[in-house]
């Protein structure tokens, strides 16, 4: 076949001095960080959906992507066409694993059994690819959003058969992530959640989602599927409220449901903002559950309130991110997944490597600066210094569990007062940061 790309090479680290826009600046994937190397760390993801499949078009016009080999038709032959161009692309960059949904990597068919044929065709495009070029996926999942069929839902839907065509289709999807020896199988619940409570009973749905939940649990073991199950918040978009709205609301409901165990979380930064929080916020409150899993690289734009999953440039972000996964331990099935896409002005193929060359540095610089704040020790140490009081006398009584009300009465009955409280110091504590950044 004919190379997608030719007028690119082998993307290559160069250094922070370099003015090539097609070398990486600051990601140089075998460089030891911490003890082990920055492909480790950040275990890069490219996504299949966006950046092979990705139009450009909008609410208000069509697509713009200049994709010279892909032949704009929906055949099985294309799409395995895309596939090979894919990993040229993934190559070229240098990515060590890629995502993907069902339905971006093969066209559906008319019914489910021709759907799952020609899935199995391109499927084994893919391993080969991946054979070839030591490329491995990350995760699979299913599109259970896209379809008409799924307009009220797929596990939520209103209509038992919907459940079922989802339930299907999930089989599959999970079959060839264990194919293609996936670390992991993500469900992120596209239209899961309601437009208007009016016609919704919400309660019967939300055990509807967890019942296929436990199917897909119970499927897993079946076929000896060790990977690591995600779910992905999300708050808005498409519908109204989504169920899994944030890292909070899918823990509380993985453990109404005795789903925890099986699950870890997914965390995307555009999604985080959109319901409200930080990245940070929402990787703290993972970390803190034992449930932080992956993370689905991308930003918002400040001036527009919807997921607009660009890719991250910020250091800021990519900084306070890193720091968090090197708290909760690192990353170890899951990895740095771009889950963004080009702007529809961004139309060359070239484009794409700018993006994720740009991403790639921003986290490389990220993790660099969070281990260096970690290796400084201030900033932990203010953090442990600040909760000194528990470390003995009444704070380790009352930790320990071994202390009562009429306890700690009589105990500031004697004090008088609670000792004086100490400054929080969050201004030094910023620009402690920016002294790494
Ligand atoms: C959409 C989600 C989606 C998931 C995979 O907003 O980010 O792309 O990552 O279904
Ligand atoms: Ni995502
Ligand atoms: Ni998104």
């Amino acid at each position: 076949m004919k190379a997608a790309f030719p007028d690119i090479a082998r993307i290559q680290y160069e250094g922070p001095r370099s003015r090539n826009p097609l070398a990486f600046k600051h990601y140089n994937a075998d460089e030891i960080i911490a003890g082990k190397p920055m492909r480790d760390h950040l275990r890069f993801a490219v996504v299949y959906w966006h950046t092979f499949r990705g139009t450009g078009s909008d609410p208000f016009g069509v697509g713009t992507m200049q994709r010279p080999w892909d032949d704009g038709s929906n055949s099985v032959s294309n799409a395995q066409k895309r596939a090979r161009v894919a990993f040229e692309f993934m190559e070229k960059l240098g990515a060590p694993f890629y995502c993907w949904h069902d339905r971006d990597v093969a066209p559906e068919g008319k019914t489910l059994a021709q759907s799952n044929q020609n899935f199995d065709a391109v499927a084994r495009v893919l391993k080969e690819e991946q054979q070839r070029s030591g490329i491995k996926l990350l995760w699979g999942t299913a599109n259970l959003f896209s379809n008409p069929r799924f307009v009220h839902g797929a596990g939520t839907s209103c209509n038992a058969d919907v459940f079922a065509f989802a339930a299907a289709q999930i089989k599959q999807a999970m079959e060839v992530t264990h194919e293609l020896g996936g670390a992991g199988y993500t469900f992120w619940g596209g239209r899961e959640g309601y437009m208007t409570l009016l016609n919704t009973d919400m309660k019967r749905e939300l055990e509807h989602l967890a019942r296929l939940l436990h199917l897909a649990v119970d499927y897993k073991k079946q076929i000896g599927f060790k990977g690591q199950f995600y779910i992905e918040p999300k708050p808005k978009e498409p519908t109204k409220h989504q169920y899994d709205s944030d890292a909070a609301a899918c823990l509380n409901f993985l453990r109404q449901y005795d789903l925890l165990p099986h699950f870890k979380l997914n965390l995307e930064t555009n999604h985080a903002t959109l319901a409200g929080h930080s990245m940070q916020h929402e990787l703290e409150v993972a970390g803190a559950a034992g449930a932080l899993g992956s993370i689905d690289a991308n930003t918002g734009d400040e001036l527009l309130g919807w997921d607009t999953d660009q890719f991250p440039t910020n250091i800021y972000l990519t900084t306070y991110t890193m720091l968090a996964i090197l708290k909760y331990g690192g990353l170890t099935t899951g990895g740095v997944n771009f889950d963004a896409k080009v702007r529809r002005e961004s139309f060359e193929p070239v484009d794409l490597f700018h993006a994720h060359i740009g991403g790639m540095d921003a986290f490389a610089r990220g993790l660099k600066i969070a281990v260096a704040i970690r290796k400084d020790g201030r900033l932990a140490e203010f953090v442990k210094q600040r909760y000194a009081s528990w470390d003995s006398g009444i704070g380790a009584r009352i930790e320990s569990g071994k202390t009562t009300l009429p306890e700690l009465e009589r105990y500031i009955l004697k004090q008088g007062e609670a000792a004086p409280n100490v400054s929080g110091r969050q201004e030094f504590l910023e620009n402690l940061i920016n002294e790494f950044i």
